[in-house]
C-alpha cells in the first residue's frame, strides 16, 4: 500500500516535475522573450540616444547657423541703417543749403524787384525832367507857345510848358505884355539893370501882364523854408515856386514908376471853384524891413485877408520871428512864413 502511494506520490510528483519542467521551461521562454525584448528595447533606446545626440548636433549646428545668421544680418542691417544714416544727414545737408540758397536768392529776388522799382521810378523821374518819354510837344500846333518855344513837362497837367528866355530881358511880365506877348510861360526879366532872372508871366488872367510871385498846387514843394530861402526863392517857375522876397521887393519897387504894381491873388479849392483877391497897390519894404508888406485897395470875391490883418506887418520865418506875438514864432506854429501879425 505504501508502495502504492509512495508510486502515486512520486508518479504525482513527475507529473508534478512534469509540470513544474513545463512551467520554468515556459517561464524561461516567457523570460528568454523577455530578455530579447529588452535587448530590443535597449537597442532602441540606443538607437533613440543616437538619434538624440544627432538631433542636438543637428540643433546646434541649426542654433550656431541661426546665430552667424543673426549677427551677420544684424551687422548687414547695423551697415544700412548706418548707410541710410549717412544719405540722411548728406540729404538733410543738401536741403538745408538748397533752403539757404533759395532764401538767399529770395533775398537777392526781393533786392532786384527793390532797385527795379527804384530804377523804374528814377527813369520816369529822369524822362520827366529831360522831357523824354514825354512828346506832348510833339502832338501840338507849332504856334502852341507863338514865337516861344514848347518844353515837354510831364509833372504838369498840361504835359508841357512855354518858355520865353529866347526873347530879350525886359523890366517885368508887364513890359513884355506891353509888346504883345500874349504867351504864358517863362520869360526873363532884369533887375535894377544888373540881375537878370526868370519869372513866370501870366498873360493871359484878368488882362495878362502879371508875374508870378508864388505857386502852390498839390503840396509836392516844402514851403517851411529859412529866411533866406523865402529871400532868394525856391521851387521851379512852372510849378510850386516862390519867387523871393528879395526879387519882388527889386520888382515892386522898379515897377513904382509910372504906377507902381498890383497884387492878385487867386484860389482854387479841390473842385475847382475859383475866388480872386486883387489888391490895387502892392509892393515889399527892403530886407532892412523885414520885407514889409505894403498891400491896399481891395477888391475881389475871396475876401480880404491881406490888408485887414496883414498889412504893413514885417516878414516872418521859423528861424527870424519878426510877428508881435511876444508869447510864440507865429510862422513855428503855422508851419509857414508870412506877414504875421499876432
Ligand atoms: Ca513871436
Amino acid at each position: 500500500m505504501v508502495k502504492v502511494q509512495l508510486c502515486l506520490v512520486i508518479l504525482l510528483c513527475l507529473i508534478c516535475r512534469k509540470l513544474v519542467l513545463t512551467k520554468i521551461t515556459q517561464t524561461g521562454k516567457r523570460f528568454l522573450v523577455i530578455e530579447k525584448k529588452i535587448i530590443q528595447l535597449e537597442s532602441s533606446n540606443h538607437n533613440l540616444i543616437l538619434n538624440n545626440q544627432n538631433l542636438i548636433i543637428i540643433y546646434q549646428n541649426l542654433l550656431s547657423k541661426i546665430t552667424n545668421l543673426e549677427t551677420n544680418s544684424n551687422q548687414n542691417l547695423i551697415s544700412r541703417i548706418k548707410n541710410l544714416e549717412s544719405s540722411n544727414r548728406k540729404l538733410t545737408t543738401s536741403i538745408v543749403n538748397q533752403i539757404d540758397e533759395t532764401a538767399t536768392l529770395n533775398l537777392s529776388n526781393q533786392n532786384l524787384k527793390s532797385k527795379d522799382s527804384t530804377l523804374s521810378h528814377e527813369i520816369e523821374v529822369l524822362k520827366r525832367k529831360t522831357g523824354l518819354g514825354c512828346k506832348f510837344c510833339q502832338q501840338l500846333p507849332k504856334s502852341i507857345c507863338g514865337e516861344c518855344s514848347c518844353i515837354n513837362d510831364c509833372e504838369l497837367q498840361s504835359k508841357y510848358y512855354c518858355s520865353c528866355r529866347n526873347l530879350s530881358p525886359k523890366r517885368d511880365c508887364l513890359a513884355f505884355h506891353q509888346v504883345g506877348l500874349r504867351i504864358n510861360g517863362i520869360y526873363t526879366v532884369t533887375l535894377n539893370h544888373k540881375k537878370v532872372m526868370e519869372v513866370y508871366c501870366d498873360q493871359t488872367t484878368d488882362g495878362g501882364g502879371w508875374t508870378v510871385i508864388q505857386r502852390r498846387v498839390d503840396g509836392t514843394t516844402n514851403f517851411y523854408r529859412n529866411w533866406n530861402e523865402y529871400k532868394n526863392g525856391f521851387g521851379k517857375y512852372q510849378h510850386e515856386f516862390y519867387l523871393g522876397n528879395e526879387n519882388i521887393y527889386i520888382l515892386s519897387l522898379q515897377a513904382m514908376q509910372p504906377k507902381g504894381s498890383q497884387l492878385r491873388v487867386e484860389i482854387k479849392d479841390w473842385a475847382g471853384n475859383t475866388a480872386y483877391a486883387r489888391y490895387g497897390s502892392f509892393r515889399l519894404g527892403n530886407e532892412g524891413t523885414k520885407y514889409q508888406l505894403h498891400v491896399t485897395e481891395y477888391s475881389g470875391n475871396a475876401g480880404d485877408s491881406l490888408s485887414s490883418e496883414h498889412n504893413g506887418r514885417p516878414f516872418s520865418t521859423y528861424d527870424q520871428d519878426n510877428d508881435s506875438n511876444n508869447q510864440l514864432s507865429c510862422a513855428v506854429k503855422g508851419h509857414g512864413a508870412w506877414w504875421y501879425s499876432s
